[in-house]
């Protein structure tokens, strides 16, 4: 690779990166809210991330007793932050045990939800995080007939975390919109919080460079513009992951507030992503907030962490 070459290409993706950002200011869209793809083969050599959990008996609540895992309190939020167990007659009942999440969505009749609309491929997206926003896992659990999910999560540090479910509704009077709801868990035993890393507009993940761009405003729609990059070199190779080239979530600092940033294009048939990819921000609250960024090359999983600042 030569040095003028090298240079080219910096250029061509500074005019990308700028074109993006044009077209971004006309964003108004809903993004990707219940879009319904078909399953999109998620193959992932991350372990303990995106794996499918595996089934178990529908009476397996029974022998929790004991157990380690504490069932969690509700959060007082009110609002779609994500930090409310019970929004729209919805309602998350889960239990840690060990490393696995079991939980149930609770429907407007008092059953238990069995009936979920795909949203970015999956019925059901679940996070975990620690209260000091270290230590994100994001799963697609399974469902057991009678509605009981169970999340196999990789390692917990001890401490206080926070369990998200989000999920769009196939029954009931919240049919069709987009939920999520979370509670805490705590995980026995000693380990310090982790410092949160100062704000940084670029970090790097198994090689890879991220680099996000843009300077959303609390409450306000707005874009942010990711780039990827490995060598110096512009990355095209990205595979499809849930639908679209990346998976982007935000948790606030302090309160845990959850947001989804949704991509602003879907992954095209038979073509590489990246190196650039917008999203639609709309960051609730100002100040500091932990982005996971998702993406997929050659099969494997990456996850890049960075600090955002958001303006009030
Ligand atoms: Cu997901």
């Amino acid at each position: 690779m030569t040095r003028t070459t090298t240079t080219r290409r910096r250029t061509l993706l500074a005019a990308a990166a700028a074109a993006l950002s044009l077209a971004l200011a006309a964003c108004g869209s809903d993004g990707m809210d219940g879009m319904d793809h078909a399953a999109s083969p998620t193959v992932s050599a991350a372990p303990g991330h995106d794996t499918a959990g595996t089934s178990h008996d529908p009476d397996g609540m029974d022998g929790m007793d004991g157990m380690e895992g504490m069932n969690g309190t509700a959060g007082t939020g009110g609002s779609a932050d994500g930090l409310a167990a019970e929004r729209g007659g919805y309602r998350l009942d889960g239990t840690l045990s060990g490393t696995e999440y079991r939980f149930t969505v609770t429907g407007p009749d008092g059953g238990a939800l069995t009936s979920y609309r795909p949203e970015q491929t999956e019925e059901m997206h679940f996070y975990a995080i620690r209260s000091d926003l270290s230590g994100f896992q994001h799963l697609h659990p399974v469902m057991s007939p009678d509605g009981t999910w169970t999340a196999p999560l990789a390692a917990l540090r001890p401490g206080d975390w926070r369990m998200y479910a989000s999920f769009v509704p196939g029954a009931g009077a919240g049919a069709g919109t987009g939920l999520v709801l979370s509670r805490t868990a705590t995980v026995p035993g000693q380990d310090a919080p982790v410092p949160l890393p100062a704000a940084a507009a670029s970090t790097t993940a198994d090689g890879y460079t991220v680099t996000v761009s843009g300077a959303p405003k609390a409450g306000a729609p707005g874009g942010l513009t990711v780039t990827v990059g490995k060598d110096g070199q512009p990355v095209t190779d990205l595979e499809p992951y849930l639908g679209t080239y990346a998976h982007l979530t935000a948790f606030h600092a302090g309160d845990q507030a959850f947001a989804h940033l949704h991509p602003e294009a879907e992954a095209a048939e038979n073509a590489g992503g990246g190196p650039t990819l917008a999203f639609h921000a709309e960051l609730p609250q100002a100040g500091d907030w932990r982005l996971f960024l998702q993406f997929r090359t050659g099969g494997a999983l990456h996850t890049a962490a960075l600090t955002l600042n958001v303006a009030a």
